[in-house]
């Protein structure tokens, strides 16, 4: 995407403005909290990209396998009615970033009608065009329509219409894990109005097993989870000309069966005070306080069912691993 530059400064400052009132509303709270979307500038997307390649980090290469053995299954039940009618289909992906898990599903569309147009939805303009340079490269067929808009956010998806074709959504990765329960439901509901009847929400979700399974993916041995965490303030410092000093914090993550959630926090090592000069605020820390930073809901069985049914979604496939770590859910829009 092309921006003008006096564009991209008013863009800079919005983006400040919404980090300022972040660090303002979630620090001045009790407990003390920050959004997850803060952890994702040019370093915390890097650094993500690397917890997804730990070996403690099972989520994504799970249901990488998932995908890679049920691709053509997966392509052929979007396309596909309960009437037995059978439809060209348009693949649109929330968040698709690198797209790199993306590409087993595309090839799939192929070789079923031997082109399709994908429609990666990303914040990050970077990573939809490096995806879209590669994927028009290595995937004959695939014509690529890329959108850079924050789907979290807004009245609604806004996809193009497209006529004689049936819509796929992607939403993998197990994104919808870190909305609380509520808002999960009110972002598929968003991407449902978008829809029409027929059109299918293929999402992946991370499911409850083994707490210390669970433990060591958010708190890995090699600490990129902990620096992923920190970055958070390594943000506000460069971002809010705050004097965080992120060694200060240490790394928490716990498991609330309760919520069904993986927490991480951040906790304060000694008692501080905090200056976060561009958002005018002073913040002080007591010894062991804290600070939430991110939650990740993991699924019992029927849970997403039933997710996707309340934001009007009927059952239509569901796909998992042996171990029924991770599980991908198809939803038909009713
Ligand atoms: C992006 N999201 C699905 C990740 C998760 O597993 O909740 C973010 C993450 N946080 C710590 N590690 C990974």
């Amino acid at each position: 995407m092309i921006m003008s530059v006096a564009a991209s400064a008013v863009a800079e400052l919005d983006i400040q403005e919404r980090v300022a009132a972040a660090a303002r509303e979630g620090l001045t709270s009790q407990p003390k909290r920050l959004p997850p979307w803060l952890f994702y500038d040019e370093e915390g997307s890097q650094l993500f990209d690397a917890i997804t390649e730990l070996e403690e980090y099972y989520l994504t290469r799970t249901e990488r396998c998932i995908l890679a053995r049920n691709a053509e299954e997966m392509i052929a039940a979007a396309a596909g009615s309960p009437s037995g009618g059978q439809a060209r289909l348009r693949i649109a992906e929330l968040g698709a970033g690198s797209a790199e898990k993306t590409r087993v599903l595309l090839r799939a569309a192929v070789d079923r009608q031997r082109s399709v147009i994908y429609e990666p939805i990303d914040v990050s303009s970077t990573a939809l065009d490096g995806a879209r340079e590669r994927i028009e490269r290595e995937i004959p067929g695939v014509h690529v329509i890329s959108r850079v808009t924050d789907y979290t956010h807004g009245p609604g998806l806004h996809l193009d219409a497209c006529y004689g074709e049936r819509r796929l959504v992607l939403y993998i990765g197990s994104s919808i894990g870190n909305f609380e329960p509520a808002d999960a439901e009110r972002l598929l509901r968003r991407v449902r109005a978008g829809l029409a009847p027929g059109d299918g929400l293929l999402l992946g979700v991370d499911l409850v097993k083994d707490e210390s399974l669970l433990l060591a993916a958010y708190d890995d041995a090699a600490g990129v989870t902990a620096a992923f965490n920190r970055n958070i303030l390594t943000r506000l410092n460069r971002e809010l000309s705050a004097d965080f000093d992120p060694q200060a914090f240490a790394h928490r993550a716990l498991w609330n069966p309760a919520a069904s959630r993986i927490e991480m926090h951040l906790e304060s090592r000694r008692a501080q005070r905090i200056h976060l000069a561009a958002a005018d605020l002073e913040v002080d820390f007591a010894e062991g306080e804290t600070i939430h930073t991110e939650n990740s809901y993991k699924f019992e069985p029927g849970q997403a069912e039933d997710l996707l049914a309340a934001a009007g979604f009927a059952p239509a496939g569901r796909w998992t691993d042996p171990s029924e770590w991770f599980a991908v859910y198809l939803g038909r829009a009713k």
